[in-house]
């Protein structure tokens, strides 16, 4: 990920240098995802699988499952086998979310989507392939120095932010809200604390499970994980009415288009930067009490609102 210049805007804490922490992250976990999947019979599927997967995000959900981890007290070695699942499982809802059953988009990190290279079969058996994948992952190549337990609580937590408690449900109010400009906060709040803030979430509560997080230190890494989550949805709002398709690698203006009620259409863009200001601060402050090794998981906070793609 390239770190946009302006991530200084807001005060996050000096002394840290968020784009090279953000750019060492990002291909040690393109590193792990590229060997996660090696290409064996039938080529199609994996091919399928891997285009997607390696066409280049931000890598922000495997990023903050690993500081999460580090800043609880564990290593980078204990959580990678979760970092890489959580993009798994963020790569196959948006092959699944780029379908025309569901967005009908034909560009995704700055390429074709998957079900327009491959066709709509293979790109839903892609997202199937790594949905599957993501926990077999987990289970399997999480390093024996952490207990089963945390390893058994992080599946059921991924579990959770997937089905129909999160992301499936979340994605099916979103398909019912098209074209009704009467819907509420209330339901715009449900559709993005699912669809996108629950994933998120269990980023960070999972890289602090692994670390061995206690009760209290869970229920702060769900409040600060919350308030970036709701932080960064806003913030995608804004860059749909803003930024370029070449900025954002998919088509810009869609949800105008789609007639969605979004965070800018009900509060106008400058408020809603601010209110996604305040949730981020709201959530660095929850961090408060980790002191010094807060500051990558402040420093990510501050980035969620300051950047352009
Ligand atoms: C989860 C079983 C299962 C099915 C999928 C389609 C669907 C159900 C849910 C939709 C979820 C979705 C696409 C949410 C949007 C989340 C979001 C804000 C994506 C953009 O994330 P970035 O900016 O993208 O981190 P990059 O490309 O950088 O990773």
């Amino acid at each position: 990920m390239v770190a946009t210049d302006n991530f200084q805007k807001t005060s996050e804490p000096a002394q840290f240098n968020l784009a090279a922490y953000l750019n060492e992250r990002q291909k040690l976990c393109d590193t792990s995802l590229d060997q996660s999947i090696p290409i064996i019979y039938p080529e199609k599927i994996y091919e399928a699988m891997r285009y997607s997967l390696l066409a280049g995000g931000k890598r922000v959900r495997p990023i903050l499952c690993l500081a999460t981890c580090e800043m609880i007290g564990g290593t980078v070695d204990m959580a990678m086998a979760t970092a890489c699942a959580v993009e798994m499982l963020h790569t196959m809802s948006l092959i699944h979310d780029d379908l025309p059953a569901m967005d009908n988009d034909d560009y995704r990190r700055g390429k074709l989507t998957n079900h327009k290279v491959y066709g709509e079969d293979i790109a839903i058996l892609a997202g199937d392939g790594l949905l599957a994948l993501a926990f077999e992952f987990v289970a399997t190549k999480t390093p024996q120095n952490v207990p089963i337990e945390r390893t058994l609580q992080v599946i059921a937590r991924l579990a959770q932010a997937l089905g129909a408690a999160g992301l499936v449900g979340g994605q099916v109010v979103d398909l019912e809200s098209e074209g009704k400009s009467d819907t509420s906060l209330e339901t715009l709040n449900f559709i993005h604390n699912h669809k996108t803030a629950a994933l998120l979430e269990a980023c960070v509560v999972c890289g602090g499970i692994i670390a061995g997080a206690s009760l209290e230190d869970v229920q702060k890494l769900t409040r600060y994980s919350q308030n970036i989550g709701l932080a960064f949805q806003i913030i995608d709002d804004i860059l749909d009415i803003t930024a370029t398709q070449e900025q954002l690698g998919k088509t810009a203006g869609k949800d105008l288009k789609a007639e969605k009620v979004t965070y800018p259409s009900l509060w106008g863009i400058e408020e809603s930067r601010t209110k996604a200001k305040e949730l981020v601060d709201q959530a660095c402050a929850e961090l408060e009490s980790f002191g010094e090794k807060a500051v990558p998981l402040q420093a990510i906070a501050h980035f969620i609102i300051n950047r352009n793609h």
